[in-house]
């Protein structure tokens, strides 16, 4: 039996991308996992949905509690009824650009929502038996100070929602230093997989790919091309928050891959993947990405037809509106004390990443094409 065999976790967030890969990394080590879900007029389970356990079986071992970390009773009304050993802190307004539009919620949900979770746990007084994972985020680097960024590298938030994560991560450390409260910060740089939110620049990429290569889109709009982002997969990630928490010493890390890599660069290899060679030209608003070649034979063993792709079609137009006013133009990080530590390595590397994220969308938008077929509205949102 393994020695985390009924040790029970509670996961805020638990519906995200990185809650979903948790849930499951978790329940196969054996504990009893709870997670805290917001009311939605949709279901919103998708990602947790091959989890879901029948609330009326005996010896349940994955249980869903409706909460929101704008709420700090019902926080502390789940963390005493499920009397967690591991709480890991998932839940926020995720969004950067977004936060710019909602800066008053993502600082309430991101930053004081943190609060709620270790206040319930020291008014509660479990802070000796409850451990705290508290999901920090390179973006607290932000303005470049040094690369690559350490756990010693100075922070400079440049928005919202770096800011209110820049809470998060100071409100953890003086808790565990404050009430002796085993609480930790995993700085986890970008990570990414084929459920991440359509609306981060990774999935909006393969998803469009995936439909440009299949002749169902023809152009995709970006952003800043020239940002550079440290891209792992979000199955390591997790791995690396439940290690973080292992240790005997409550502590901070930074998780990454060390390399770094452009938008415009994740573009050409996500077009690459299906066989289509994109180049790039251009400045600024004007920069867009032509077809210059294809590998036919590729496409075809991949199902798809070769004559849905036309040379010197321009398939990516920058569009300033996914601009941010306040960007962060470089991130690339130092894994060295997580490696040495935990002993944590991951084991995607960005081409497997970028496979593993096409390759998934492509079978998606094969099921879109068939309901659409069928006569059914498919999903056409692009923002
Ligand atoms: P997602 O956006 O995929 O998931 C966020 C989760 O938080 C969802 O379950 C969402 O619920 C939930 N949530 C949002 N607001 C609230 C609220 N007020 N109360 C309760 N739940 C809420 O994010 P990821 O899985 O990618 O990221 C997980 C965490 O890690 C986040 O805190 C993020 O900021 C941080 N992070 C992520 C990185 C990444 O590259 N993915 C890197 C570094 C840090 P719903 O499904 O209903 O929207
Ligand atoms: P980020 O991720 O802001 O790093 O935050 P995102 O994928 O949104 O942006 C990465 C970079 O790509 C540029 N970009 C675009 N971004 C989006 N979303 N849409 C576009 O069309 C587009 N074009 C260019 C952005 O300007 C940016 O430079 C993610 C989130 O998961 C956070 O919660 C997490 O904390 C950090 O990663 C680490």
């Amino acid at each position: 039996m393994s020695e985390n065999q009924g040790k029970t976790a509670l996961i805020t967030g638990i519906t995200g991308q990185d809650g979903a890969y948790l849930a499951e990394f978790l329940l196969k080590k054996g504990y009893i996992v709870h997670g805290l879900k917001r009311r939605s007029s949709l279901f919103n389970t998708d990602r947790i949905d091959h989890l879901y356990q029948d609330p009326h079986i005996d010896n349940r071992n994955f249980t869903l509690h409706f909460g929101d970390l704008t709420d700090s009773t019902n926080i502390i009304r789940i963390i005493q009824e499920t009397q967690p050993d591991e709480i890991y802190n998932l839940a926020a307004q995720s969004h950067v650009k977004v936060s710019f539009d909602t800066p008053e919620y993502t600082a309430n949900a991101d930053g004081i929502g943190t609060l709620r979770i270790l206040e319930a746990v020291r008014l509660l007084d479990m802070g000796m038996r409850c451990r705290i994972y508290q999901a920090s985020t390179s973006e607290l680097y932000g303005l470049v100070q040094e690369v690559p960024q350490s756990e010693t590298t100075p922070f400079y938030p440049r928005s919202p929602y770096a800011v209110a994560k820049l809470y998060g991560y100071w409100i953890t450390v003086n808790y565990r230093e404050a009430y002796n409260i085993y609480a930790c910060n995993g700085i986890l740089f970008n990570h990414e997989s084929p459920v991440r939110g359509e609306t981060f620049v990774t999935r909006k990429i393969t998803r469009a790919v995936a439909k440009i290569a299949m002749g169902l889109q023809s152009k995709l709009y970006l952003g800043n091309l020239s940002a550079q982002r440290d891209w792992g997969h979000a199955k390591d990630y997790v791995e690396a928050m439940w290690l973080i928490l292992q240790q005997e010493q409550p502590e901070d890390y930074v998780i990454a891959t060390g390399v770094t890599t452009t938008v415009r660069d994740f573009v050409r290899h996500s077009f690459a993947e299906l066989g289509i060679e994109v180049e790039f030209s251009g400045k600024g608003e004007l920069e867009k990405a032509v077809i210059i070649d294809v590998d036919a034979d590729r496409m075809r063993e991949l199902g798809l037809n070769p004559e849905d792709i036309k040379f010197g079609d321009t398939v990516v137009k920058v569009d300033p509106r996914y601009y941010r006013p306040t960007e962060v133009e470089l991130l690339i990080g130092d894994p060295t004390k997580a490696q040495t530590k935990l002993g944590w390595m991951p084991k995607y590397d960005l081409p497997a990443l970028i496979k593993d994220m096409v390759q998934s969308d492509l079978q998606l938008m094969r099921k879109e094409e068939y309901l659409k077929k069928g006569g059914f509205n498919t999903l056409n949102y692009f923002e």
